[in-house]
């Protein structure tokens, strides 16, 4: 069984694919917004490497910075769906007050709830073993400026799975302050960095991240979703999401049975969901371009639509087993498009496990488009 090239009136054009590919991906990071943390602490209680665990880059390091009120910077990830307030030298007392009155500001100013602080993280290195006055009172002047405050325990050594001792000791002593605490009133401990001399593991991250998640305002959920690096369930789940909605979006295409030969006419749909997939797990829009490429090489060639694989494979598994003379269903082009999703999902995940070098190399190489297509081939389509 061959599946003819389309060559149908409504083929679509590599470089016009491109084009909109482009388009979608824009507008797909668009729409994610952009998820701000605030980051409070000591200097060295490990708020940048606590960053640095749970987004996997060095938001100080990789983006640009802005001052915002005294000893307040902001920084924005190039990537667009993350922001950091950070607090650089921050110590409590006089300077604290001068941050308030700066926050305070902000926090009046602010007309777009997607534009403001959605998360705070209040980091103690545990070893210090004081919360100072000043520390609390700074705390409950976060938190009556309506922010939620997620107190950190930083540091934290454990063994066998067992916290240190003095570690919890010190933290049910913070949590008997009974402190505004977000989202339970108890500290969450961690620690963002193996410590190979003492054997410590890193541990509490999905817990930290648990806990923003519960304070974070929905308009920044999908953002954080795509930049945080700590639970791929998490992204794995906004993908089936997203790739159900364009299911359900090409049924409705199918609805009148389309002839095989302008399958085309579902390829702007799959355009928009690999837009969205490649946004909602967070890769780099630097290389949207280049993905973009991979991309439309795929969906290009008529009926092939990433396809002609697909539908060979998805053939074997209909009723009847023959398209001769045939057209596409709704259940057919729901299935199709399914396929597509899922299999640009996997070459996502793959290169969420690589280094950023070896990333760029990949989405930027013909590797990605291969690497798609042995996916779709791969495809159990039912
Ligand atoms: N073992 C261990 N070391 C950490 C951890 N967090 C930070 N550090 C170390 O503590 C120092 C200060 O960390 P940094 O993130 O720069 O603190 P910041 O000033 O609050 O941003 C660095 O040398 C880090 O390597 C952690 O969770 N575990
Ligand atoms: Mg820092």
């Amino acid at each position: 069984m061959t599946i003819e090239p389309a060559g149908g009136t409504h083929d679509v054009g590599r470089p016009e694919l491109e084009g909109m590919f482009e388009t979608k991906l824009a507008e797909a990071f668009a729409s994610l917004g952009c998820f701000n943390l605030a980051v409070f602490g000591k200097t060295g209680a490990g708020k940048s490497t606590l960053v640095n665990a749970i987004f996997g880059r060095d938001v100080a390091i990789t983006g640009v910075g802005r001052p915002v009120t005294k000893g307040l910077v902001y920084y924005r990830h190039p990537d667009g769906f993350l922001g950091v307030y950070d607090s650089e030298g921050f110590e409590t007392g006089t300077a604290g007050n001068v941050i308030l009155d700066g926050l305070r500001r902000l926090v009046a100013e602010q007309r777009d709830p997607g534009q403001g602080i959605h998360a705070i993280w209040y980091c103690v290195r545990w070893s210090d073993r004081r919360f100072e006055r000043a520390q609390e009172d700074f705390v409950r002047a976060l938190h009556s400026l309506g922010l939620p405050v997620i107190v950190v325990l930083t540091q934290v050594p454990t063994r066998d799975g067992v916290v240190h001792p003095e570690a919890l000791e010190f933290a049910h002593y913070v949590d008997s302050l009974g402190l505004p605490i977000a989202p339970s009133g108890t500290v969450v401990l961690t620690n963002a960095l193996a410590d190979a001399f003492h054997g410590d593991p890193v541990f509490g991250l999905q817990q930290l991240l648990d806990a923003t998640y519960a304070v974070v305002p929905e308009v920044a959920e999908r953002a954080l979703t795509a930049a945080q690096v700590v639970d791929v369930d998490r992204k794995k789940k906004e993908v089936a999401r997203i790739i159900n909605q364009a299911v359900a979006v090409a049924a409705g295409i199918g609805a009148t049975p389309i002839p095989f030969a302008d399958a085309a006419l579902l390829v702007p749909n799959q355009v928009t969901m690999i837009a969205r997939i490649t946004a909602a797990y967070g890769l780099p829009p630097s290389t949207s371009r280049a993905m973009a490429t991979a991309g439309s090489v795929i969906l290009t060639g008529g009926a092939t639509m990433a396809g002609r694989y697909a539908v060979t494979s998805l053939l074997k598994f209909l009723p009847g087993g023959a398209i001769a003379g045939s057209a596409i269903s709704a259940t057919v082009a729901g299935s199709l498009t399914k396929a597509v999703g899922m299999a640009w999902s996997r070459v996502c995940e793959y290169a969420l496990t690589m280094d950023p070098t070896a990333r760029q190399a990949f989405l930027t190489g013909p590797e990605v488009s291969q690497a798609f297509l042995g996916f779709l081939k791969n495809s159990k389509l039912r």
